[in-house]
């Protein structure tokens, strides 16, 4: 690999693509692509599913909206994107706790690693070169974005998935003021005619083809949601063990049941606290947990999101005691 002065091809944009595309995945990511900015192909679907009430109390996508509409409008100047995939381990064994959020946030974990590439873009290039990486962190549809940079497509359960590697991997972006040969989006829907992921669902929150209400989604009222968990979910949530994210829809999907990998990425690995735990026990030790523990156990981890009182209300889910003295 040449770290010497960049070619440059016809017209003004830099051929830099192939060694982006080679640094990108010699920091690890699994899957990356080039993209030109632009309006999201799929902004009208998200506005609907706004109007229809859908992304409940995640107030965050209404405030954003306008943004998510135009890949230009999140980061002024911005051109072009490197979109990259990270794979969290679809065949580690199902759990209590989604695998996503078993081991170390992926926001940290993959923000620094798209700022990194950034920095290495500027060396290579001899000039800083502005962007701004995004990781879940701020008003992107990545989901629409990844397929535009040729990464997967998105299944009926709404996941992008790809078709070496099924969808058991998070999505990022780093977008730049620079002008890039994008890639080729992904154009085929290679769902068919399959509907297992809707068959799946155990709250039926897939309420069409790549339509999900989030009120039903598990993930949603685990993670997502503040207050009580509606008595309609909470046999759902209790008889699949579930104290923290949902992987069901992904697990039922044939392109996962083929091309789910082992977990390589050792930030990603179960923390001590959550690891070879039933959901039983690990919901008898959240009940029994107090504020210094909770800090300690999970500096650093996605679950923090839903705070010591979520844990403790999906604990009590789990247990069947919300309500009761335990509880
Ligand atoms: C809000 C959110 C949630 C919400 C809502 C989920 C949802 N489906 O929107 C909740 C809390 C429920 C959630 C759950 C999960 N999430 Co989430 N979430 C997000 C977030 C922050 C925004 C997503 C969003 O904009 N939703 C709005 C709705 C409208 O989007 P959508 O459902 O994808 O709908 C699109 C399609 O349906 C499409 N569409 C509609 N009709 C049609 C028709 C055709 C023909 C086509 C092509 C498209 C199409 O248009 C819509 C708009 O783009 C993104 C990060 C980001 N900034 O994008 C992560 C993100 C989507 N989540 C992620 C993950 C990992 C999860 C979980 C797997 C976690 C878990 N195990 O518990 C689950 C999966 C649940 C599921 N089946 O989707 C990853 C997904 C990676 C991947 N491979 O796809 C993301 C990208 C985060 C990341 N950076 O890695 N999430
Ligand atoms: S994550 Fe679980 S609850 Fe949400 S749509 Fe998928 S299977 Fe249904
Ligand atoms: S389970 Fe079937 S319909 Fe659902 S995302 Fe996978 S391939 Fe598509």
């Amino acid at each position: 690999m040449t770290l010497g002065h960049p070619e440059r091809s016809e017209g003004s944009a830099v051929a830099v693509e192939p060694w982006l595309k080679a640094q990108a995945l010699a920091l690890g990511f699994d899957l990356v692509g080039i993209t030109t900015l632009g309006p999201a192909a799929t902004a009208p679907e998200f506005e609907h599913w706004l109007a229809e009430g859908r992304a409940g109390e995640m107030s965050y996508l209404v405030r954003g909206a306008e943004k998510r509409r135009d890949t230009r409008l999140p980061y002024a100047g911005a051109q072009s994107a490197i979109v990259v995939a990270l794979d969290y381990g679809g065949k580690e064994p199902t759990g209590p706790v989604a695998r996503y959020a078993r081991g170390d946030d992926y926001h940290d974990v993959m923000v620094e690693r798209l700022d990194r590439l950034r920095a290495l873009l500027g060396e290579h290039l001899g000039r800083e070169v502005s962007g701004k990486s995004y990781v879940d962190t701020g008003p992107i549809l990545e989901r629409d974005l990844a397929q535009r940079a040729g990464l997967g497509w998105q299944g009926k359960n709404t996941n992008l998935l790809n078709p070496t590697l099924g969808s058991f991997f998070f999505l990022g972006a780093l977008v730049l003021n620079l002008e890039l040969v994008p890639d080729a989006p992904f154009e085929a829907d290679r769902c068919g005619s399959c509907m297992r992921c809707i068959d799946a669902c155990p709250t039926q929150a897939i309420v069409a083809p790549r339509e999900l209400d989030a009120r039903r989604c598990i993930s949603y009222l685990t993670i997502e949601l503040k207050g009580e968990i509606p008595d309609e979910f909470r046999e759902a949530i209790a008889g699949n063990e579930l104290v923290y994210g949902c992987d069901i829809c992904q697990d039922v999907c044939p392109w996962n049941v083929s091309f789910a990998r082992e977990l390589k990425e050792p930030a990603f690995a179960p923390r001590p606290f959550i690891a070879g735990k039933d959901a039983r026990t690990l919901a008898h030790d959240l009940v029994e947990l107090d504020d210094e523990r909770f800090r300690a156990e999970f500096k650093g981890s996605p679950m923090k999101r839903a705070k010591l009182p979520g844990l403790k209300r999906n604990a009590a889910v789990v247990l069947g005691t919300i309500g009761s003295e335990e509880s």
